[in-house]
């Protein structure tokens, strides 16, 4: 085992699905406490999008406002400027994000122009002091390197859904293609953010694969996004019934439980979902948000409105004190010696003991400094 492995036994898929079965409120209660032992349970991780080269994308994803496949409402925009960029990352940084991540719809990167643009608008926009994330589609060894060198820090590119259900929804790529991009973006040494779509019509059977893929990346993934289906008018998914809210809250559960030390995003959905809902998966190990009034081409809450959930349920936005340390910036002042079992004696099959081993980096680190003002905005 490597120095990430984190259980003595990795749960299989049907271990993951008897996870997710559940009763609610004990799944919570148990991904809480796997919460508080690897991360401050106050602070939230606020990321924010740019749409940087919109439309016209050769894959098929059946969710996807951008392919060139669908008769979408989304109007083809060519690779932005750097310094429109830019000038966005500077708004993202006074709106609160201590992260940018800019998309690009293509279905891989080319070598050439647009790309050494890209490399340009990491640069420049980590010099402004933020974290950096890019989402380009299928990328190479030499390619993740270059970006690697432009000074990204992660690289979004998520499983979606589980094997069983991939062919479903894509058929211009397997998921194979997608590993083996996370397999560059680890030789790069750039952080992985990977995870997926909840809302596709997908079985219980299939959001555990997911997970289980997710949780068995070694190592695992540090940012874990946690989609519910955006449905896109012209995409085959368009017409989708929606997701409880509760299947949301249990998928971030069990992603807490299986990846202890990752990042889990509360991503696309949020305006869908009732703030009691959002808070619950607060408590159940959420811990970070897309912020801004646009995802990528659909719109996200405002805001004041993030401001307002924030202040009731007191939350805080992370420091931004380390951006490009390469350091995983949420940390749990509070944790004790680090080690947690979290088993459900009551509930026979769906016990999944997991071994959390509190991270080398976040060991006898001090609380913050700083308090914010309880909304994503600092200072
Ligand atoms: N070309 C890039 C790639 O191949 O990864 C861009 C993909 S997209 C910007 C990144 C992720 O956002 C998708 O993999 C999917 O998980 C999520 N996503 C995209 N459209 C969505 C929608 N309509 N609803 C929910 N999540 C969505
Ligand atoms: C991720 O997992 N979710 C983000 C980000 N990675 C790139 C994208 C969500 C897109 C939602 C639909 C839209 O705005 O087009």
């Amino acid at each position: 085992m490597t120095s990430t492995a984190r259980s003595t036994k990795s749960p299989t898929v049907a271990e993951v699905e008897a996870l997710l079965a559940r009763p609610l409120l004990e799944l919570v209660f148990d991904a809480a406490k796997v919460h508080r032992e690897h991360h401050d349970p106050a602070r939230v991780q606020c990321s924010q999008l740019l749409s940087i080269k919109t439309g016209g994308c050769a894959e098929d994803c059946g969710y996807w406002s951008q392919s060139a496949h669908f008769d979408t409402p989304v109007k083809r925009e060519p690779l932005m400027q750097v310094d429109a960029v830019l000038a966005a990352a500077r708004a993202a940084k006074a709106n609160g994000a201590d992260r940018f991540c800019m998309g690009a719809a293509w279905r891989e990167v080319k070598d050439g122009p647009d790309f050494d643009r890209v490399l340009a608008m990491v640069r420049e926009v980590k010099s402004l002091g933020l974290e950096t994330c890019v989402t380009l589609g299928m990328l190479k060894d030499e390619q993740a390197t270059k970006l690697r060198d432009a000074g990204l820090d992660y690289y979004n590119h998520n499983l979606d859904t589980g094997k069983s259900h991939y062919g479903e929804i894509v058929h211009t790529r397997t998921l194979d293609d997608r590993l083996a991009t996370l397999d560059s973006v680890r030789a790069a040494g750039i952080h992985v953010c990977s995870g997926g779509i909840l809302g596709m019509g997908e079985s219980q059977h299939a959001r555990a694969e997911l997970l289980h893929q997710l949780a068995s990346l070694e190592p695992q993934p540090e940012s874990v996004p946690i989609n519910a289906l955006v449905p896109i008018e012209g995409t085959p998914l368009a017409n989708q019934t929606p997701l409880d809210w509760t299947e949301i809250v249990r998928a971030v559960a069990a992603a807490r439980i299986l990846m202890p030390r990752a990042v889990v995003r509360l991503s696309a959905g949020r305006t869908e979902m009732h703030e009691a809902a959002q808070a619950l998966c607060f408590l159940a190990g959420a811990n970070s948000i897309f912020v801004g009034d646009e995802l990528l081409t659909t719109p996200n809450p405002k805001p004041a409105t993030d401001a307002a959930l924030f202040a009731k349920l007191g939350l805080l936005p992370v420091e931004n004190s380390r951006a490009g340390s390469g350091v995983v910036t949420v940390e749990n002042p509070r944790a004790g010696n680090g080690v947690a079992t979290v088993e459900n004696p009551t509930s026979g099959s769906g016990a999944v003991a997991v071994e959390n081993r509190r991270p080398e980096s976040l060991r006898g680190h001090g609380g913050h400094s700083h308090e914010h003002t309880g909304a994503c905005r600092h200072g």
